[in-house]
């Protein structure tokens, strides 16, 4: 007698799909298997049974500038387990006079507080931290295995910090993940936008062009094959970074990337609406034209990207709106941490562009394996009892009005979704059921990581 089954339904791993029941004691997969009886049980028949999903990238009250995104750790977490997901990795920024250890206690302090599922934490290495590197062993034996360098923004690395940054990283046994663009291109394209009087949203993605954030990719895929380790590209959203990644694969390199949602479904035009309304979807890098989306499809199917995260940043109407006069000041972010799994479900495996298991794969699987969870993104026993019991043909249209994250806007408002889940399981505890939510702040606990 198992504490909780989960009965009849289809499991769906990264390779396989099987008829058969799961059998939870306290927070772990204790048993595989067909007619496992429990003391609870849900029965899944019709219904597709995944491990919980992971977005490894995501930014909750992520302070940037004078705002900070809307979505708290127990807000964005909520939203999270709605959708499916029940575990995110957000990030530490370190400030001038504290060491890392110190950050990470603060940064896990806040999210301890709130998150309502479990989570890991990425260690920003910033100008300010080049100084701090010896640190990298402490914090990696902390738990917080990957480490995030800027090309662009404030906490942008020149190169020769980026190299320093990458050598520690790689003796720290660590894997570096990047924001690959280029900020002095880019920073130059804004002047002169502004100066010509160019400051509507619109001049957002015409000042990061695709080539040259291509150029900052392959820098970096160059630099960490010349120190010798492996590098994580995020947020593709542009084929012409898309070919730097597979010519490293194709010369052996251990590169991986990922995109977004927000690139497989949304292109520039966007930003053409009148008013605040395009400058709503502003991120950095920038949604790009409508022959992007297909080639990210494919890129996918293919293998050539490897998994698909959030980059969760949302920011509300009025943040967005402070920055009519002056794109470069609208604060950048667009959220998508509720949607992400059901949209890669209906507009992904539903659609014919890969299987259910490759969707599985790039949504909870690989994104376990890349950033050292252990216990997470698979179902097989002594695993954590994080699943989804996700009822492939429950349609929903997507708005503001159902879904639960702390932003007054969307970018998926309108956009129907065929398949949602019914039961999100954390550790074996029912977080979500039919749509009502039975967690708490607080009861997601951070996750040490490791390779
Ligand atoms: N890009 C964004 O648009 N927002 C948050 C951070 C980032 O890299
Ligand atoms: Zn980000």
């Amino acid at each position: 007698m198992f504490d909780l089954v989960i009965k009849n339904g289809t499991i769906v791993t990264a390779t396989h799909s099987y008829r058969a029941d799961i059998g939870i004691n306290g927070e772990t997969i204790a048993a595989i298997g067909q007619n496992l009886a429990g003391k609870q049980e849900i029965d899944a028949a019709g219904k597709l049974v995944t491990p919980g999903a992971i977005d490894i990238h995501v930014h909750l009250e992520m302070p940037i500038g004078s705002f900070t995104s809307a979505d708290d750790f127990f807000t964005g977490t909520r939203a999270a387990a709605f959708g499916g997901t029940t575990a995110i990795v957000d990030f530490i920024e370190t400030q001038p006079d504290e060491t890392m250890l110190q950050a990470l206690a603060a940064r896990k302090a806040k999210a301890d507080a709130r998150a309502a599922i479990d989570y890991g934490l990425h260690m920003t290495i910033g100008p300010t931290d080049i100084a701090k590197l010896n640190q990298l062993p402490a914090v990696y034996k902390a738990g917080c295995a990957t480490f995030k360098l800027y090309m662009a923004y404030g906490l942008r690395l020149n190169d020769g910090e980026l190299l320093q940054a990458l050598e520690a990283i790689r003796d720290a046994g660590g894997l570096p993940v990047v924001h690959a663009e280029n900020w002095d291109v880019i920073s130059t394209l804004i002047a002169r936008n502004l100066a010509a009087g160019r400051a509507e949203p619109r001049w957002h993605p015409r000042s990061r062009p695709a080539e040259i954030e291509a150029e900052a990719a392959g820098r970096v895929i160059d630099l960490a094959e010349w120190v010798g380790v492996p590098v994580h590209i995020f947020h593709v959203g542009c084929q012409a970074v898309v070919e730097r990644i597979v010519a490293a694969r194709r010369r052996g390199l251990p590169v991986t990337a990922e995109t977004c949602p927000q690139y497989l479904l949304l292109d520039d035009t966007v930003y053409n609406r009148p008013g605040v309304e395009g400058a709503l979807p502003v991120c950095a890098p920038p949604l790009r034209p409508a022959t992007e989306p297909p080639l990210m499809w494919q890129a996918l199917a293919q293998n050539h990207l490897q998994l698909v995260t959030t980059d969760h940043c949302p920011f509300t109407r009025a943040d967005k709106a402070t920055g009519l006069g002056d794109f470069s000041k609208i604060p950048g972010g667009v959220p998508a941490i509720e949607a992400r799994f059901p949209l890669l479900y209906s507009y992904g495996a539903r659609a014919g562009h890969f299987s259910a298991n490759r969707w599985v794969d790039m949504a909870c699987t690989m994104p376990a394996k890349l950033a050292g969870f252990r216990r997470k993104g698979h179902i097989a026993v002594g695993y954590d009892a994080d699943l989804v019991v996700f009822n492939p043909e429950k349609s929903m249209t997507l708005s503001t009005e159902t879904l639960y994250e702390n932003v007054d806007w969307t970018p998926y408002e309108g956009v129907s979704v065929t398949g949602w889940p019914e039961v999100t399981l954390s550790r074996g505890y029912v977080l979500v059921q039919n749509g009502e939510f039975f967690g708490k702040p607080g009861q997601g606990r951070f996750v040490k990581r490791s390779f």
